[in-house]
């Protein structure tokens, strides 16, 4: 029987930082509901889909999502009823035409991203199946490579540091499970080793520690030193990765950058990132320059496209004409996939596949206002990216994300865990 969307609903829900978000239900013809929820970033870019907020400041400070749910129900229920749910590019690019705008102003696009994957979740439900294989095939079998978020800077904690991500890349194992081990001992090392530090061991908005250090060396060191007392060997086991959010310190009418109390010329930046890579065992830099600054990109690109990953978040936005201007200009070389940064399931599926048929690598991300849903878990598994970040090992809603990672290992046979192959030059 085929999976006919009988309804369509939504409710405000809270996502984890208390502030509301949207969630939505499918109901098919044959009794079966999908749900899912939208996430919502903080350092968000610029050219990201609308996420739209009722700006009623006596309702959650202007952060209600009351208009979505209504641009849900009264707007897109009626479009989609009667539709087979599995027709997934047909109802998504039924909403984009309801739309009718390039960034998704008119229903929000956190609107029309919650009603694509509500509908996907139902329509596998319905033929029995889990996510992963509905989306990518019954074959599929390739494990991401988590980068897990342990020390929170930048917009993400209340601390000095200006580098917003301090990553670990657990890629020196032959199973997920093996590499989420090693991350999860190298985590509680590093509470150890700060506590010892005298410094403060609570954790930001994605589960890393937030110490109040200033310095982008100090953070790498301690994390360092947390891999060794785990028991793991930096480089070959775990390595590091940083995603700067650079847009966060750019000044754009001067064109510098404003890091650890210093003024850098793109060039100068560069150079910092160049010593950090030489120094320690980096693997991947996410956006090391601003969203705006496509000269600083190809710099970066020249001077470190060959040795590491270089992964464009708020510059590329999940967005294929932002990624092609990337790919025309040399600029990065790798994407980071955020579902909710172009709003549809479509969309992103698209800017995936655009994406590694020009060579660039593809990661599939959280957002840093999350919820318990693990759909990008699935989707990372149906996609077969490769990589994977969702924050630390604490904190529910990011760890519900390795956790279904770890199931989708022990269902599927011969699952295989890429950390090698991807870094053999480790
Ligand atoms: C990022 C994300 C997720 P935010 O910059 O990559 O880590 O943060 O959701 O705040 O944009
Ligand atoms: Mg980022």
């Amino acid at each position: 029987m085929k999976p006919i969307i009988k309804n369509i609903y939504a409710m405000e829900i809270l996502d984890s930082r208390g502030n509301p978000t949207v969630k939505v239900f499918c109901e098919l013809e044959n009794g079966i509901i999908g749900s899912a929820c939208v996430p919502s970033g903080a350092s968000t870019g610029k050219y990201e889909a609308l996420e739209l907020r009722d700006g009623d400041k006596s309702r959650f400070f202007g952060k209600g999502v009351l208009k979505a749910i209504k641009n849900i129900e009264e707007k897109i229920a009626s479009a989609l009823k009667g539709m087979d749910a599995s027709s997934q590019r047909e109802i998504d690019i039924r909403m984009l035409e309801l739309d009718g705008t390039e960034d998704k102003t008119e229903l929000g696009a956190n609107a029309i991203l919650g009603v694509s994957l509500a509908c996907a979740r139902a329509s596998a439900h319905s033929y029995g199946l889990p996510l992963y294989k509905y989306l990518g095939g019954l074959n599929s079998y390739i494990l991401p490579v988590p980068m897990l978020n342990i020390i929170n800077g930048g917009v993400h904690a209340d601390n000095p540091l200006d580098i917003q991500e301090f990553m670990i890349v657990p890629h020196g194992f032959d199973s997920l499970k093996k590499a989420i081990r090693a991350a999860s001992e190298t985590f509680h090392n590093l509470k150890k080793t700060l506590k010892e530090n005298g410094l403060s061991v609570s954790v930001g908005d994605e589960g890393g520690f937030a110490p109040n250090i200033s310095s982008t060396e100090k953070a790498i060191e301690f994390i360092l030193k947390a891999i060794e007392k785990a028991g793991y060997k930096p480089e070959e086991e775990i390595s590091i990765a940083l995603d700067c959010a650079a847009s966060e310190f750019y000044d754009d009418k001067n064109g510098t950058y404003k890091i650890e109390g210093k003024e850098l010329k793109k060039d100068e930046l560069v150079s910092f990132y160049e010593e950090l890579v030489k120094k320690y065992p980096i693997v991947s830099i996410e956006d090391g320059m601003a969203e705006e600054d496509w000269e600083g990109w190809k710099i970066i690109t020249q001077k470190l496209g060959d040795k590491i990953m270089l992964v464009g978040d708020d510059v590329f936005v999940t967005n294929k004409k932002r990624i092609e201007k990337g790919i025309k200009e040399n600029c990065a070389n790798a994407v980071l996939i955020k579902l909710n940064q172009i709003g549809s399931l479509t969309e992103t599926q698209e800017a995936i596949d655009f994406s590694h048929r020009n060579g660039y690598r593809t990661v599939v991300s959280h957002r840093s206002g999350e919820t318990e849903d693990t759909f990008i878990a699935d989707f990372s598994v149906a996609m077969g990216t490769g990589f994977i970040k969702t924050g630390s090992v604490s904190r529910s809603e990011r760890v519900a994300k390795y956790n279904r990672l770890m199931e989708i290992e022990n269902e599927v046979f011969k699952a295989v865990y890429p950390g090698k192959l991807f870094f053999k030059s480790h």
